[in-house]
């Protein structure tokens, strides 16, 4: 396993969309192993495939918290089926975007279908912070982050900080 580089935004990567995985194999497992390792260094709830570069419809996510067992979940080829006509407010925060917290407003819940690690396929009714997770997920794989959900406003004052942030890493690289 190993930790990869995490893109940030602005990087024209985190717009691209994901191709569908075509078998989930030993290759495609080494990659979502990586993933989590790197999501739980970083650390984060979720991370899609696309963050780390590769443009697959592969997330890696866990909801465990602090002190809890591990449980870790992997969503590959995901597609929502169904979502609720009632919405929720969560705070949104993306390792893509970093140091930065919106309020986001999506469906409350979601119905989802996916392959699993073992590349099983399995239905699953989403709800509170795994529905509001897994659509923040699936939005990379359409090369949408949650800033895209704000104002313009909001946006671009996000995107300068983004930029500044990225110019004085240049200046004294980690
Ligand atoms: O770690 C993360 N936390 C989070 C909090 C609220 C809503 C979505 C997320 S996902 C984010 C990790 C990430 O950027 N995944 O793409
Ligand atoms: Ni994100």
């Amino acid at each position: 396993m190993a930790i990869r580089e995490i893109i940030t935004a602005p990087d024209p990567r985190l717009k691209e969309v994901s191709k569908p995985v075509d078998k989930v194999d030993d290759g495609l497992r080494a990659l979502m192993d990586d993933m989590l390792e790197t999501m739980y260094a970083a650390p984060g709830i979720g991370l899609a495939a696309i963050q780390v570069g590769v443009p697959k419809q592969v997330i890696v996510m866990d909801l465990a918290r602090d002190g809890e067992k591990p449980a870790p979940r992997y969503f590959i080829n995901p597609e929502i089926l169904w979502t609720s006509d009632d919405t929720a407010v969560y705070e949104e925060g993306c390792l893509s975007v970093p140091d930065m917290y919106e309020d986001v407003e999506r469906p409350a819940r979601c119905r989802v279908r996916y392959l699993d690690y073992q590349g099983e396929i399995r239905e699953e009714e989403c709800d509170e912070l795994l529905a509001t997770c897994l659509q923040h997920e699936m939005d990379h794989l359409k090369g949408i982050l949650f800033i895209d959900h704000l104002s313009r406003v909001k946006r671009s004052m996000m995107l300068k900080k983004l930029i500044k942030q990225k110019k004085l890493q240049e200046k004294e690289p980690a």
